[in-house]
């Protein structure tokens, strides 16, 4: 399939909440690593790509030099690192968002509340962009991790952190008070890929949309009354248009289309009342559109 010995060098985090759903993903692209833990880079057998396995922070920096040609890891981490590199494609996984957070027992005010305050974070440059956006002078205190603990210990009069369900910040004694970003995964490339490297990469994303595409999407399949199939394909617009087949039974057809995840359930009620029988819904293993 490719006359090339080059190989696209995709660096991933080594050990943390990146790892896993990065190899998964490159595993649904049909993509085969050989296992083994421990290891800094592996080769694919069956796809011309090599693994880098990274520190998180690291994969900017490497994918500008070409290190690495292309990187997976959150959006929060491009922005703080600010490395010259493209932001390719947003590959769904890994959602935060990145907030300020203040004792729980203090009136927030708006963003003039941290006007002068000490704010602990592990992403100064993102944190010192919002404030200046914003016009409001603050005192940076930058620290490795542990954010959460800045203002119980004195170091710090708010924080500014990674925040998923609020756990940490709950059990902490601290609440969000303002949302900055919103951050997922993302592949990043260098920008000066190869000719060879650029079409081994735009296979990857022909893949990973195939895969994206099925996940987000499902096979249904259902029986209706004739009189009902306007209304009834009109909510199941399908990749084309629905698929109809006859059935034996006169004055039913089958009908067969693909509906969007988010809208499945509003869709299902709404065909029900139209009529639909016999619904069946299938996860699909891979689409291409
Ligand atoms: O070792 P390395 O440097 O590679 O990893 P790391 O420790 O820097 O990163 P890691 O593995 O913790 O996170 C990698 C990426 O996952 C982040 O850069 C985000 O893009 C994304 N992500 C998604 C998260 C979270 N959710 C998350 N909840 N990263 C961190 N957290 C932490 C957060 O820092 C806080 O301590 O989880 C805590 C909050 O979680 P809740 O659920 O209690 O709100
Ligand atoms: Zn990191």
């Amino acid at each position: 399939m490719f006359d090339t010995r080059e190989k696209l060098k995709i660096a991933v985090q080594k050990s943390g909440r990146l790892s896993e759903k990065s190899l998964g993903l490159l595993k649904e692209c049909g993509i085969n690593l050989p296992g083994g833990n421990g290891k800094l880079r592996t080769e694919a057998e069956n796809f011309p790509v090599e693994v880098l396995f990274l520190r998180d922070d690291d994969i900017p920096q490497y994918v500008e030099q070409g290190v690495a040609d292309v990187g997976i890891l959150g959006e929060n981490e491009v922005l703080e690192k600010k490395k010259n590199v493209a932001a390719v494609r947003k590959l769904g996984f890994a959602g935060c968002r990145m907030s300020l957070a203040i004792p729980k027992d203090e009136e927030y005010t708006g963003i003039s509340f941290f006007e002068g305050k000490r704010i602990a974070t592990s992403y100064p440059a993102i944190l010192d962009d919002f404030f200046r956006r914003h016009g409001v002078g603050v005192q940076i205190e930058e620290i490795g991790g542990s954010v959460e603990i800045a203002p119980s210990i004195g170091l710090a009069d708010a924080v500014f952190d990674i925040v998923s369900t609020g756990s940490t910040l709950l059990t902490n004694g601290l609440k969000a008070v303002e949302t900055v970003l919103k951050s997922e995964a993302v592949l990043i490339a260098n920008r000066k890929l190869t000719k060879e490297k650029l079409d081994i990469l735009d296979k990857l994303l022909f893949r990973i949309k195939a895969v994206k595409n099925a996940s987000e999407n499902k096979y249904i399949t259902l029986n209706a009354p004739l009189s009902a199939v306007p209304a009834i394909t009109a909510l199941l617009p399908g990749m084309k248009s629905p698929t109809i087949v006859p059935l034996a039974e006169e004055g039913w057809c089958g009908i067969h289309s693909v509906v969007k995840e988010d809208k499945f359930w509003d869709i299902i009620d709404r065909i029900q009342e139209l009529g639909a029988e016999g619904i069946l819904v299938i996860p699909i293993e891979k689409m291409i559109v």
